[in-house]
């Protein structure tokens, strides 16, 4: 019966989908496109396919069970010195809405990973390169001039949006109803700046923990490093001690949100006396800290100050311990940050990390800020949309706040913009597994953070709350291990019920 009734439901998908007016062929793209436009391929992909690049150095991931799709790369000159590329996915069952997804670190690409977990949802999807191609960490684009920089910060994902839109409304031969872009890390940064350069490119934005405040986050990757190095030194903090810091992180904030859950929901109000730790004469100094080593951990978990005392940047919270092995390497500080610090900021390929000092930060922070944000906050031509940032961004957040509070309009940023924090949540996302998109089984606005943005676009009904779902061991076949509401901010989840792990327990 079900099965009647799926095939009865594409069916009538297929009729309605017209035929396209191009083929799915270089030659027959190539005879629309504008100029300083390239088709470079065109591969139409039946169903239940998997595709992988590895040309693409940043996504060389394999993507699984595609739907029947033709796939198009285009190459655009954006300048006498520069280009960019963009994939599209143009799916053959379409749900008549268009989607672009974004990048992540410094990473340049064609995201297809990404895209096609946004295909199996039905969007037709585009991808920048942003202009260069290279690895996550790989900063060295930006030698290449400011054309490139300018690719990279926002020109390419706004020139990739327009050209894949006109391209997927001629394949379809029909006007796209809704547009939509998913992002998280830089991909969150580039969220941003489109819906502040080019509010009209979306009706609504999902961002992730958006790394919007590029030169302060690259001087902070550095200076994280560099309070724990040299690794030969007395105050240097070894991985492997980075479990017993969290441990006693959840021994002693887990309860002050109010449920002994071993989640920390509310890392801001725990006083963390990380003392507790410190070694007493003759004790194993693989189970506990030195004296030198704690002063470190209060560094790390402090705010990062100017020299005036203005903060400059946030503190590492409590709960964080987890990603310390890859936020703390033990050599250098992280590469991410160096890179994006030395090539991106100073344009300078020799700086070394150990020059870091507040002055040259406070510099480029005031002059050289290169991830295209405007910095008024001013996202009123927006206000008739929807935003979705779904991890940290209460700077940001509360910027807008009082920009839209201190207008004379008829709305308020919660008609428009809802910030839902994920307790227990390291970077982005965990992952299931290839094959997996959204969240099965919970297929619904009140699960799924893109059928939650959608569900607010296209019916107007802003979610009240989102559930959280955790799987056992990231395994969709071992079941739910946990649910849980996420509030918008500055809403937070209240037990109510018995049960921590029902979502049914908890209320805004
Ligand atoms: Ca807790």
């Amino acid at each position: 019966m079900m099965r009647t009734l799926v095939t009865t439901l594409w069916s009538l998908l297929l009729l309605q989908t017209p035929s396209s007016a191009f083929q799915c062929s270089v030659e027959s793209v190539q005879h629309f496109l504008p100029a300083g436009s390239t088709a470079l391929r065109a591969l139409s992909l039946p169903d239940n396919l998997s595709f992988s690049d590895p040309s693409e150095v940043a996504y060389p991931g394999i993507t699984s069970a595609l739907p029947a799709l033709c796939l198009l790369t285009i190459n655009v000159t954006s300048s006498r010195s520069s280009s960019y590329r963009f994939g599209l996915f143009l799916s053959e069952v379409w749900n008549g809405r268009f989607a672009a997804v974004g990048n992540g670190g410094l990473a340049g690409g064609i995201n297809w990973p990404s895209m096609g977990t946004m295909a199996k949802y039905g969007f037709a999807v585009v991808s920048t390169d942003t202009g260069h191609n290279g690895t996550s960490s790989d900063g060295t684009f930006a030698l290449n001039g400011n054309e490139t920089i300018t690719d990279n910060a926002y020109r390419a994902m706004h020139g990739s949006v327009e050209h894949a839109k006109a391209i997927v409304q001629e394949h379809y031969g029909r006007n796209i109803s809704y547009s939509y872009y998913s992002g998280c890390s830089t991909g969150g940064r580039q969220g941003l700046v489109e819906l502040q350069k080019y509010p009209e490119d979306f009706d609504g934005v999902l961002v992730g923990a958006p790394a919007w405040e590029s030169t302060k986050i690259a001087a902070f990757f550095v200076q994280m490093g560099v309070i724990n190095l040299p690794k030969t030194s007395d105050h240097h903090i070894p991985p492997s001690l980075y479990p017993l810091i969290q441990a006693e992180a959840i021994q002693q904030c887990d309860g002050v949100d109010g449920v002994e859950d071993g989640v920390i929901s509310d890392p801001q109000a725990c006083h963390f006396r990380a003392e507790t730790l410190l070694c007493t004469p003759g004790s194993n100094t693989s189970t506990c800290l030195t004296d030198p080593q704690i002063n470190t951990l209060h560094l790390l978990y402090g705010h990062y100050f100017d020299v005036a005392r203005p903060l400059f940047y946030y503190a590492l919270p409590p709960g964080s311990e987890a990603g310390w092995s890859a936020l703390l390497p033990s050599d250098a500080p992280l590469s991410l940050g160096t890179n994006a610090f030395a090539y991106v900021q100073l344009q300078d390929p020799n700086w070394d990390w150990r020059e870091l000092n507040i002055s040259i930060i406070v510099e480029k922070d005031a002059t050289g800020d290169r991830s295209g944000i405007p910095e008024d906050f001013d996202i009123r031509p927006f206000a008739d949309h929807e935003l979705l940032p779904y991890k940290t961004s209460r700077t940001f957040y509360e910027a807008v706040y009082r920009n839209i509070s201190s207008q004379d309009v008829a709305y308020t940023v919660d008609d428009f913009y809802r910030l839902f924090y994920v307790p227990g949540m390291l970077h982005c996302s965990e992952d299931l597994g290839r094959n997996i998109y959204g969240v099965p089984g919970f297929e619904d606005a009140n699960h799924d953070a893109v059928l939650a943005l959608m569900h607010w676009v296209e019916k107007g009904e802003a979610p009240k709350w989102i559930t959280a779902t955790k799987f056992v061991n990231e395994s969709i076949d071992l079941g739910v291990r946990r649910q849980r509401k996420l509030c918008p901010y500055p809403k937070t989840a209240r037990l109510v019920g018995d049960d921590v792990h029902d979502a049914g327990s908890w209320e805004c």
